[in-house]
C-alpha cells in the first residue's frame, strides 16, 4: 500500500502539469471549521432535523417558520465560524495552477472568506433570501423577523438555496459541468456524493481520463488510477497537498 506521502507526491506532479483543475467541495471541508455534516450519525444536522421537511419546497410550504429557523440558526454559527486550513489551501493552490474551478455544494460562504475567487455555488448561500413572488434576491433582510418578507413587494422571503426536487442554478452547474469535462485534475472533498448531480461530476471528470482524488474522512469508493482516493481529514491534507504543489 503506497503511503500517504507518495499518494501526495503523485497528486502533486499531477497538479503542476495541469492546465485546469476542478474542485467540488461538500460539507465536510467546513466540519473542521464546526459546521455539522449532513450526514454524519453523532452530529450530522439532520440527526436532529428531518431533511425532507426543512430542506424541500413542501415542507416550507407546510411550516416556513420552522424552515426558516433552521436556516436562521445555521446563519449565525456559519458567520462566527472560521475558515479552516482546507479552505485556505484551495485558495492558495488557485495561485499555483494556470486554471482552478471551485464548486462547492456548500451554503456557508467559507470559500470565499479564505480568499477563494468565483466560488461555484450549486446549491446557493445561507447569505441571501429570494423574493416568492418576483425572485429578486436580497442579501440583508429582517433577521429578527420569524417570518421574513420581501422590503420591496412584502411578499414573503424563502432562503436562496436549492431544495430536494429544484433546479440547480443553470449557470453554476453549466459552469461546473463544464470544468468536469475539461478539467486535467478533479478533486471530490468531504462530500457523501449522494447527491445527485453533485455526485456526477467526478464520474464525469473520470469518463473524461481526468485524474480524480476523492478526499473524504471515510471510505467512500475503491481506488483505481487514474481515480486517487485520500481517508483523512480535509484541513490537514490539503495544506500538505499544496505545500507539495
Ligand atoms: C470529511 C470531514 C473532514 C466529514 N474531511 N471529509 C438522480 C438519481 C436519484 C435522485 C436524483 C437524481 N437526480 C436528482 C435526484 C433527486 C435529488 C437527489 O440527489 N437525491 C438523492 C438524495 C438521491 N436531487 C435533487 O433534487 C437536486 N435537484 C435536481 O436534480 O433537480 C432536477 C431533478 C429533480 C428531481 C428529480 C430529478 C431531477 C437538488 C439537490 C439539492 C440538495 N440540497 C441540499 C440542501 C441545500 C441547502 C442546505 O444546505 O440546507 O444540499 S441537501 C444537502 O446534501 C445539501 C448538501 O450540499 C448536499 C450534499 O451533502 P454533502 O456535502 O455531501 O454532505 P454530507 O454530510 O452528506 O457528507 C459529508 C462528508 O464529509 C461525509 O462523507 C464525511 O465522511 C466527510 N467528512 N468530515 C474530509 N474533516
Amino acid at each position: 500500500m503506497e503511503t500517504l506521502e507518495a499518494v501526495l507526491q503523485a497528486l502533486a506532479g499531477r497538479l503542476r502539469a495541469a492546465r485546469h483543475v476542478a474542485v467540488l467541495t461538500g460539507a465536510g471541508i467546513s466540519a473542521e471549521s464546526g459546521i455539522p455534516t449532513f450526514r454524519d450519525a453523532q452530529t450530522g444536522l439532520w440527526s436532529h432535523f428531518d431533511p425532507e421537511a426543512l430542506a424541500s419546497p413542501a415542507g416550507f410550504a407546510r411550516n416556513p417558520a420552522l424552515v426558516w429557523r433552521w436556516y436562521a440558526e445555521r446563519r449565525v454559527k456559519a458567520r462566527a465560524a472560521q475558515p479552516n486550513p482546507g479552505h485556505y489551501a484551495l485558495a492558495e493552490l488557485a495561485r499555483h495552477v494556470p486554471r482552478l474551478t471551485l464548486i462547492t455544494q456548500n451554503i456557508d460562504g467559507l470559500h470565499q472568506r479564505a480568499g477563494s475567487p468565483d466560488v461555484i455555488e450549486l446549491h446557493g448561500s445561507l447569505h441571501r433570501a429570494r423574493c416568492m413572488a418576483d425572485g429578486s434576491i436580497h442579501d440583508t433582510w429582517d433577521y429578527d423577523a420569524e417570518l421574513p418578507h420581501c422590503p420591496d413587494c412584502g411578499a414573503l422571503l424563502r432562503p436562496d438555496v436549492v431544495w430536494f426536487g429544484e433546479m440547480l442554478p443553470p449557470a453554476a452547474l453549466e459552469t461546473a459541468w463544464s470544468a468536469a469535462i475539461e478539467c486535467d485534475v478533479f478533486m471530490s472533498i468531504g462530500t457523501s456524493g449522494v447527491v445527485e448531480p453533485a455526485a456526477s461530476l467526478p464520474r464525469v471528470a473520470l469518463s473524461r481520463n481526468a485524474t480524480v482524488l476523492i478526499l473524504n474522512l471515510e471510505q467512500v469508493t475503491t481506488a483505481r488510477p487514474p481515480l486517487f482516493t485520500i481517508n483523512g481529514k480535509a484541513g490537514e491534507v490539503l495544506p500538505r497537498l499544496v505545500a507539495a504543489v
